[in-house]
């Protein structure tokens, strides 16, 4: 067997030597153009002519769980492509999303501000009943970030592609499920796969159907949302604020008005980070699995685009 690492923006020592350790008898080498043909590969934005010149691959596996970037490319025919499933990261985006969640509601924005003025100031408590949170997806992230919200008693909705049911949420399903879903929540965490139909669904129309005085937590994919059309209802006062992860283009460039507003939040992409000993543990799992003619969880279908 031969592994592959072509990962973009990753330094690769530590996972050859991780997935040498977990995979005896495997050879594992850095890709660089010319390298011998493999039969897997592990992945993270490679360049197409990765892909090009590994037309043997039997699977790729990409080490984060959005697989968008790696389906615009052209594969190897008949390759499979496998993501993380979790590996460490729904217990990092349910801490985002909770924080996030809770700051805004909680208002700790404006109490950190009174404290550094040295301003002793009480606000008024703002009914949890007031602030449903709808989390669109309901995948490996989306429903560990419903469950963990319901624990602070939100009232919780969720948006899937088919229908699901998840204690404590309530669950909307489908185009069709769409527009009641968001007239529900004030509150809309993004956890969608970045596909052609999920590609601009935080735009004018759909945020405008959220409850007045909105506020948007997208840790998905930039592309999701319109900037523009935020920037727009934030103006406006339809959305009362927002906390980004992700953005079109990354790293956020310093011209951008999200940089700026008052009311935005900005962290780099952090939300829920590649954990690299658990990634390793899980990928060199599935390897082995598929050599003794197992499934795996996590396969990608192609198609679907998730
Ligand atoms: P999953 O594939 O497990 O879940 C995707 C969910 O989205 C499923 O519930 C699926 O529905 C739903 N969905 C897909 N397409 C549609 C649609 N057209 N309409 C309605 N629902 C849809 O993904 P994960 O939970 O593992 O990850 C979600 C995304 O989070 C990743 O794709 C990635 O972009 C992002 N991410 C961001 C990170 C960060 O640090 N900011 C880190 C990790 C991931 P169904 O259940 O019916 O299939
Ligand atoms: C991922 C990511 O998809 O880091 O895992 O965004």
């Amino acid at each position: 067997m031969h592994v592959l690492f072509c990962c973009a923006d990753t330094r690769p020592e530590p996972w050859l030597e991780g997935l040498r350790a977990a995979l005896p008898g495997a050879t594992v080498s850095e890709w660089r153009p010319g390298a011998p043909q493999a039969d897997h590969a592990v992945v993270w934005s490679p360049p197409q002519r990765f892909l090009d010149e590994q037309p043997a691959l039997q699977a790729m596996f990409n080490i984060g769980a959005g697989v968008d970037a790696l389906l615009r490319l052209r594969l190897p025919p008949g390759v499979r492509v496998v993501r993380l499933n979790d590996a460490g990261m729904s217990v990092q985006m349910a801490e985002y999303v909770c924080h996030a969640v809770i700051r805004h509601f909680r208002e700790f924005a404006a109490y950190g501000a009174d404290a550094r003025e040295g301003r002793w100031t009480l606000r008024k408590p703002r009914p949890r009943a007031d602030f449903p949170v709808g989390v669109m997806g309901l995948g490996v992230l989306g429903e560990r970030v419903a469950r963990a919200l319901h624990l602070f008693e939100f009232p919780v909705h969720g948006w899937s592609r088919s229908p699901r049911a998840l204690d404590g949420v309530v669950c909307h399903a489908g185009t069709e499920g769409f527009d009641a879903f968001l007239g529900e929540c004030r509150v809309l965490v993004n956890l969608l796969p970045l596909t052609p139909q999920t590609q601009d669904i935080l735009n004018r129309r759909t945020l405008s159907r959220l409850r007045e005085g909105a506020y948007l937590v997208n840790v998905a994919r930039g592309a999701h949302l319109v900037d523009e059309d935020l920037l727009a209802l934030l103006d406006g006062g339809h959305m009362a604020g927002a906390t980004l992860d992700v953005f079109r283009t990354e790293p956020l460039p310093a011209e951008h008005p999200f940089w700026r507003h008052p009311n935005i939040t900005v962290t780099p992409h952090i939300s829920a980070r590649t954990l690299r000993d658990e990634s390793i543990a899980q990928i060199a799992g599935k390897i082995q699995a598929l050599a003794r003619g197992e499934r795996v969880d996590g396969e990608v279908d192609p198609q679907r685009g998730y």
